[in-house]
């Protein structure tokens, strides 16, 4: 959906879910801020039983400018449009606004079928999205500092402080925004009432200890989904707990927090396992969160508390997921078959062919940002799914012949090399060159029939996870170089040899 294709209505009603957070006013206010230049009435409401009195949200409201009303009542749009942003035409936290024309913008999952919505349940926030569609109509954002601080705003909250899954589109906004800076910090700092102090204390002493597995559950009252960062901030520097997950119940689910500082756990990994088939979970390997359906939960787990599901949850983890050591393991591996290395052709980038060598770069891809530095030692690699990573160049040489044709492929975000001193922004596929494999690279591999973790021999520090399904591999000149292959990939780059 274009946001040119709305500008034919007269009047535009705007509508923020009930209670509304950051997120939703930001956008609304984002939208209406596009509406108002274009000469299209335009204006920002919500219902429900309460008025906002979140002091952060009341000084957003007031510092931005925000010309949002409440409305107790259901009322009737005769003329133009309904606009919901950050939520559904029909869901319970959205009063019903009736009118003949509905369109919505939002960042959760489908609810609603109605033609004209752009719906992108992948986005951190709505912000995000009003930003992107802001961005195509050629919106000038310099000419509007306010509703750059108050999309920054959202996203950071909608996010635990940018901590939970960020999409690409997330962070590309983040970084090409300009906020103001003392305006966030005093929002930051009006964050927690007193009563939210007490929920925050009252939850910490009914925490729940796993001594076994090291890691706490804290099931927290209503409160502002931001208190769980902080909460689950405070229980990892326990010295008894090294992983924890805070949670509590919102709107249509629980929100859930989950940090770890043990390099054998990643944050977003376990909030991904937690929530798995329920919600969603992701972030940083040291902070995370998600969220989980209430009604999905319900479905799957009718019969079970949150505060067992959660405890049990976290123990399954632990318990089904064997951890190895490359340098410490001794497999035998006459029994595996020996695979070879399909000629198959793979792109590679020489970053020094477009940049000087020092340069901090950041690598953006679909899944994550690697910082790095540029140097006459890498090369970045282009793999047959998409995935993108650095690797050393003597390693490179020795798996990989150069052919240095240009190199295309299909992704779902283009790759990019970010400067950090003058963010500058380079298309990895304009830079990519042709590869293949050297003949005779052989592995011994075996399918896992369950999920394990490996701590290859040139990197003690992270783990490759693989799950039931993918390889683990032993290199056929060095059985201890032990790694992981996901199944797509063998499968599309090893082939059975046969003797
Ligand atoms: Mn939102």
């Amino acid at each position: 959906m274009k946001l040119s294709s709305l500008l034919s209505y007269k009047s535009i009603c705007i509508q923020c879910h009930d209670n509304p957070d950051a997120d939703a006013l930001a956008s609304a206010y984002g939208l209406y801020v596009y509406f108002k230049e274009h000469d299209v009435e335009a204006y920002i409401v919500y219902g429900g039983r309460n008025q906002i009195t979140k002091p952060n949200l009341l000084l957003m409201i007031k510092e931005i400018g925000i010309p949002v009303s409440f409305f107790p009542e259901t009322f009737h749009i005769r003329n133009g449009l309904l606009l919901t942003v950050d939520c559904q035409p029909g869901q319970g936290n959205v009063s019903p606004i009736r009118c003949n024309k509905v369109a919505c913008i939002d960042h959760h999952q489908r609810y609603t079928n109605i033609d004209m919505s752009d719906i992108r349940p992948y986005l951190g926030s709505c912000a995000t999205l009003i930003w992107k569609l802001l961005s195509e109509e050629d919106f000038d954002f310099s000419a509007h500092p306010e509703l750059s601080t108050a999309l920054y705003y959202g996203l950071m909250t909608d996010t635990g402080n940018f901590i939970e899954s960020l999409h690409p589109m997330d962070r590309d906004m983040k970084d090409s925004l300009h906020f103001d800076k003392n305006l966030i910090t005093r929002f930051i700092n009006s964050n927690i009432s007193i009563k939210e102090l007490e929920i925050a204390g009252i939850a910490l002493i009914r925490h729940i200890y796993n001594d076994d597995h090291r890691f706490a559950v804290v099931h927290s009252e209503a409160c502002d989904p931001n208190i769980l960062g902080l909460i689950s901030d405070l229980v990892l520097q326990v010295d008894k707990i090294d992983t924890c997950c805070v949670y509590n119940h919102v709107d249509t689910g629980f929100k859930i927090s989950v940090r770890s500082c043990i390099k054998e756990v990643r944050a977003n990994e376990l909030a991904e396992y937690i929530t798995q088939k329920i919600g969603s979970g992701g972030g940083h390997t040291d902070k995370a969160g998600g969220f989980i359906f209430e009604n999905l939960y319900e479905s799957l787990y009718p019969t079970i508390n949150t505060e067992t599901y959660f405890g049990l949850r976290m123990t399954e983890y632990f318990d089904s997921i064997d951890i190895f050591y490359a340098k410490e393991m001794n497999d035998d591996i006459s029994d595996m078959p020996l695979y070879e290395k399909k000629n198959v052709t793979v792109g590679f980038v020489d970053p020094t062919d477009f940049l000087p060598i020092g340069a901090n770069i950041v690598i953006r891809t679909l899944k994550s940002d690697t910082e790095t530095r540029v140097d006459n030692d890498f090369y970045i690699l282009l793999g047959v799914n998409g995935e993108v990573y650095p690797l050393k160049k003597h390693l490179f040489d020795s798996i990989y012949e150069i052919h240095g044709e240009p190199y295309s492929y299909e992704t779902n975000y283009a790759p990019t090399i970010r400067t950090n001193l003058d963010d500058k922004v380079f298309n990895l596929e304009d830079y990519a060159k042709t590869c293949s494999p050297r003949r005779n690279t052989f592995v011994y591999a075996k399918e896992l029939d369950h999920a394990v973790k490996v701590f290859p021999l040139w990197n003690e520090e992270e783990y490759i996870l693989g799950n039931p399904g993918d390889y683990m591999v032993h290199q056929k000149n060095n059985p201890k170089d032990v790694y992981i292959i996901p199944r797509d990939t063998f499968n599309m780059t090893y082939t059975l040899y046969e003797q």
